[in-house]
């Protein structure tokens, strides 16, 4: 975790327009540190987001670098011309020595982008409406960038959404956790370890399906697309920092987990978290609409499937660093992540309940 005095330093090395009038930390991100940056000069007063990246999970973020001023650059290439274009694709600040980002003296990557004003993210989605707009910029995003030309993506976090990986990775944290006895985890955790292996044979169904690969954006989370404040309109996909090689569904799935929902991730009333079905039908609806033209009809079959693997990788996930004494996602409070594992589980069951509803809805919209 950077502090404002590092932010402050790293902002200095940054082409901002004018001098940085104020900086406050921004956001409810799990991995890196973000920052609000405000200036002062001749006229405009523009603001900016300043990102610490976080180095224990990102390993190489000079080549995730690289990938975001590809990715950006053949984003800016599609939308130019366009209506409110500047808005529409992030937009990398350069250093001071020219490149997109900036090393510090003690080896810690930063990044600027422009702020996009008059826009807003949400940690919910509070109506139908919002799902379907987040569908269908997160499908065009993939229908944009499935023009990048090579090379291939780096790989910025290998095995991302691999799930019998993460299922893998889920063991080795229980057997570890019964070993050292981390603050007695193991046994609090007991019901969620045994959840998870009893679907783990839902692991390997994506990955084993044949499905093209295809440049992906992996973190869909609805938090990740900005909504225009006067339309509500999706104006801006962000979070590009895994953007690489991936299948469709990982997206589609993880904006079932994010969007459906009424509850908060880490809600611990429990009787909140449901799979809504008017948001999942706006999902398809929102996808479709950018992503059908180019979905194989084997990715169309398993959309709802995604939605409920893509919910329990995540629990996985939550509950194999809860076990590991919280080393990766950012915690706020004792028992952060298992509170999070426990609103992906009860999400899981509410979609597994509701599966072959949502299968036919997709069959008769998808045809
Ligand atoms: P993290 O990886 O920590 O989730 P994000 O890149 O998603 O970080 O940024 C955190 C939050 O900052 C976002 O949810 C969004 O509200 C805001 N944000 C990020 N980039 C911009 C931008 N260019 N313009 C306006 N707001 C942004
Ligand atoms: C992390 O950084 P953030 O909050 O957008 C995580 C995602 C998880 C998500 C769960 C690089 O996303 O994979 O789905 O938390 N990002 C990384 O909320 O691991
Ligand atoms: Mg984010």
């Amino acid at each position: 975790m950077s502090g404002l005095p590092d932010a402050y330093a790293a902002a200095s090395q940054f082409e901002f327009h004018g001098e940085v009038s104020a900086l406050a930390p921004y956001g409810n991100g799990h991995i890196n540190d973000t920052y609000i940056v405000s200036c002062q000069g001749t006229g405009a007063s523009p603001r900016y987001i300043l990102q610490h990246i976080n180095r224990r999970v990102f390993l190489n973020p000079a080549a995730m670098m690289q990938n975001i001023e590809r990715v950006t650059a053949h984003l800016a290439g599609q939308v130019a011309g366009q209506p409110d274009g500047a808005r529409r694709v992030l937009q990398l600040v350069p250093a001071q020595d020219g490149r997109n980002w900036h090393v510090d003296a003690e080896g810690e990557t930063w990044r600027a982008y422009r702020f996009i004003e008059n826009a807003c993210s949400y940690e919910t989605a509070a109506s139908a409406e919002q799902a379907f707009q987040a569908a269908r910029a997160f499908g065009r995003f993939q229908q944009q960038v499935a023009g990048l030309p090579p090379p291939r993506l780096h790989e910025t976090i290998p095995h991302f959404h691999d799930t019998p990986w993460r299922f893998a990775a889920l063991e080795q944290a229980v057997a570890h956790a019964i070993a050292a006895d981390v603050a007695g985890r193991a046994a609090l955790a007991r019901p969620e370890i045994e959840f998870a292996r009893s679907r783990q044979s839902i692991a390997n169904v994506l990955l084993s399906a044949g499905l093209p690969d295809r440049i992906t954006h992996n973190d869909t989370k609805f938090n990740n697309v900005l909504l225009d404040d006067t339309t509500g309109e999706a104006v801006c996909v962000i979070d590009l920092d895994t953007v690489m090689p991936g299948l469709a569904l990982y997206d589609f799935g993880d904006m079932v987990r994010t969007t459906t929902s009424p509850a908060q991730e880490d809600e611990q009333d429990l009787s909140k978290v449901t799979m809504q079905f008017p948001m999942f039908e706006a999902l398809v609806r929102g996808y479709l609409e950018s992503a059908g033209g180019f979905l194989t009809p084997a990715e169309k079959r398993l959309l709802a499937f995604s939605g409920k693997l893509i919910t329990f990788e995540t629990g996985i996930r939550f509950l194999a660093d809860y076990l590991a004494g919280d080393t990766y996602f950012k915690v706020h409070r004792e028992g952060h992540n298992l509170d999070r594992c426990r609103t992906q589980f009860k999400l899981v069951e509410s979609i597994e309940r509701q599966e072959e509803r949502m299968n036919r809805l997709v069959e008769s919209m998808a045809g």
